[in-house]
């Protein structure tokens, strides 16, 4: 029997609701067990801040990929002609009890995990938050430790913010013992967390600031890389004047082509297990936010397989 939307048996027991395919792909023309990577969309929020939102991440980044062109200069092809692409739909968590949601994602996303084996898993959150899960999934698959790299305006180690542990700010303190973090953009942060990171030794800021003077930034961020990484995206890494669509937007944050460079670096020269994209919260009438976003996971999922792309074949 066929499952709810056509997901995999294995995960038919989640709560899922009708979603839409990146890119405007047809369903059949990459079904999931043939793609080669897999689209995870998380619509969750439950502790963002200040501005809200981001429960509307997922759809704006899926709407807006409808209108990407496919072509791509870099590789001189249509990437989403040569790699299959499939999207779940939405996989919608119990809101209320934020340790209940994430924990019930935790298991979600090993299921998920699981299926995709190898291929390339790119989750659309949904606040921060989500992130942790999917770490502390990853992290069991592995058995060497693996490093989070975080891009992002803020640290997220605080032990408990609002009162609360699993909320968006505390996202890398719950995963520090499980694996190394580096965080890349940081320019708002705590005194507090300061201290954390420089007593923690699997811990590294790179400043928003000092990716100002030229690219040295990306060697120092990729010596502190292990073997086997997963990347984090929350768009406010980004300075306000591209994505002023999110919760906690700081100001001097990174531009586009320097983002590329590093991140197509990063997929050549280590083993990431799985994405994430998070804290989009779209500003109804304002597109070209979602659109950036919707563009920078194209071009991850190209960067994943770009030495097929390149290999022209
Ligand atoms: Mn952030």
């Amino acid at each position: 029997m066929p499952s709810s939307y056509g997901v995999p048996q294995a995960l038919a027991g989640f709560l899922w609701e009708a979603g839409e395919a990146f890119l405007g792909l047809d369903i059949t023309s990459s079904s999931f067990e043939e793609a080669d990577a897999i689209i995870l969309p998380v619509p969750y929020e439950a502790t963002t801040s200040w501005g809200r939102g981001a429960r509307w991440g997922p759809r704006g980044i899926l709407k807006a990929s409808q209108h990407i062109e496919l072509y791509d200069r870099e590789f001189g092809c249509e990437p989403a002609e040569r790699l299959g692409i499939h999207t779940l739909p939405y996989l919608e968590l119990p809101v209320g009890n934020p340790h209940e949601a994430i924990e019930n994602l935790r298991v979600a996303y090993s299921q998920v995990a699981q299926e995709c084996g190898h291929r390339f898993l790119v989750m659309l959150g949904g606040e921060h938050s989500v992130t942790s899960a999917a770490v502390l999934a990853q992290a069991d698959r592995h058995e060497e430790r693996i490093t989070v790299l975080q891009l992002d305006a803020h640290a997220d180690l605080r032990a408990e913010y609002n009162g609360m542990a699993y909320s968006h700010a505390c996202v890398m303190s719950h995963v520090l013992s499980r694996v190394d973090v580096v965080s890349v953009g940081v320019r708002g942060v705590s005194k507090g967390e300061v201290i954390t990171s420089e007593a923690t030794k699997g811990s590294t800021l790179i400043w928003a600031r000092d990716m100002q003077d030229g690219d040295k930034w990306m060697d120092l961020a990729i010596e502190q890389l292990g073997p086997r990484v997963y990347l984090s995206l929350d768009v406010d890494y980004f300075d306000p004047s591209l994505v002023p669509s999110t919760g906690t937007p700081e100001p001097g944050g990174a531009g586009w082509y320097e983002t590329l460079r590093f991140l197509r670096r990063v997929l050549r020269e280590r083993e990431v297990v799985a994405v994430d994209v998070v804290e989009l919260a779209p500003i109804p009438g304002l597109h070209a936010p979602d659109f950036l976003v919707a563009k920078l996971v194209y071009k991850l999922i190209s960067y994943a397989f770009q030495n097929r792309l390149a290999g022209g074949h």
